[in-house]
């Protein structure tokens, strides 16, 4: 179950003026030596909070920003209700759960995996690429295998859950490549809790992210969304900052979103303009094409300021500062 504790919900009426009247002034202050800010950890969805906990934890015992996203994003792939991300993810249409991961630091260290099974911490093998092999991605069997190969347990993904679904869904089903299947459902439902990106920045101005995901439910066999993808579902610079992304892949892998919004706030753009900017970006670029669709972005900045846009309405974040409070909020959309 995702852990709401220490979690403050703002109302819509301090939201206005986003996060940096919620408290984290002090990490955005204009002009602040980026060393200066404090350390902050900025993850997607509502179970953001409790993966946001458990990488505060980790820095809070020495961990590097690194461990910090990675202690983050092992928390929904570890939990069987959420059924987006790691044990317990909607299978794809031949019933297989296949993950999705990627990590990055500042320095030019990046490992992913696409379209793993059978494994559920799909971000610490994307670690363990990054650091243990002289590639950046690895993919379906070939990721499995490094990943047993290298300590990782063998585990069933698919829970019982999961699998009535499957099942539900496939006495409807049309094999006929449907872009936005998850969105066919009313907002609210679980399916919109979707891939957790995670970006972090430590006292010393390091950045990291991770991102981690069952990807879209019932998706095509081999199918692979944004998320792994650098500069897709996740991008990190040093001394600019740190995006990430969750919604429809396609959309955000056709325009490199997340390399995307950093390279707006590279020009100079904060946080929250730059992912408006991409999702605007999208939405001219696809018109009629992406009705009823959600794209999300969430971004931090060289001090840790962060910032979000959405398609439409529904996209959370979770906010927790130096102190290890939490703030969540709702993402400004392009839709109502
Ligand atoms: C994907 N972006 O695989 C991910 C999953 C997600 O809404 O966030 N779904 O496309």
């Amino acid at each position: 179950m995702t852990d709401q504790t220490n979690v403050l919900r703002p109302s819509r009426r301090t939201l206005i003026g986003g996060a940096t009247a919620l408290g984290l002034a002090s990490a955005t202050r204009a002009g602040a030596a980026v060393a200066d800010a404090p350390a902050l950890l900025v993850s997607t969805w509502d179970f953001g909070a409790a993966a946001n906990k458990a990488g505060f934890a980790r820095l809070s015992v020495g961990g590097s920003i690194l461990d910090a996203v990675e202690a983050g994003a092992r928390v929904p792939e570890a939990d069987p209700e959420v059924h987006t991300v790691g044990l317990g993810g909607y299978p794809d249409r031949d019933g297989r759960v296949t993950l999705d991961a990627v990590i990055m630091d500042d320095k030019g260290g990046v490992g992913a995996v696409a379209a793993m099974e059978d494994v559920v911490h799909a971000v610490s093998v994307a670690r363990a690429v990054m650091e243990k092999t002289p590639h950046t991605l690895l993919v379906g069997d070939g990721a499995t295998q490094f990943a047993l190969a290298n300590g990782f347990e063998k585990a069933k993904l698919l829970t019982p859950d999961a699998e009535k679904a499957w099942r539900d869904w496939l006495k409807t089903a049309n094999y006929t490549p449907v872009a936005n299947i998850e969105n066919r459902k009313p907002l609210g439902d679980a399916r919109d809790h979707d891939t957790i990106g995670i970006l972090g920045r430590d006292g010393n101005g390091n950045l990291a992210g991770a991102c981690t995901t069952s990807g879209m439910a019932f998706k095509m066999h081999g199918r692979v969304g944004d998320s792994p993808q650098v500069g897709c579902g996740l991008y990190v610079e040093a001394g600019v900052g740190a995006a990430t992304s969750s919604g429809l892949g396609e959309e955000v892998t056709r325009t490199a979103g997340s390399a995307r919004v950093v390279a707006s706030m590279r020009a100079g753009m904060d946080p929250t303009a730059a992912c408006r900017e991409a999702v605007m970006h999208i939405a001219k670029l696809r018109g009629d094409a992406i009705r009823d669709v959600q794209v999300g972005f969430l971004a931090i900045d060289r001090n840790g300021c962060p910032g979000a846009f959405a398609l439409m309405a529904g996209f959370t974040y979770a906010v927790t500062d130096a102190q290890g409070r939490t703030v969540m909020h709702p993402a400004a959309s392009l839709q109502a």
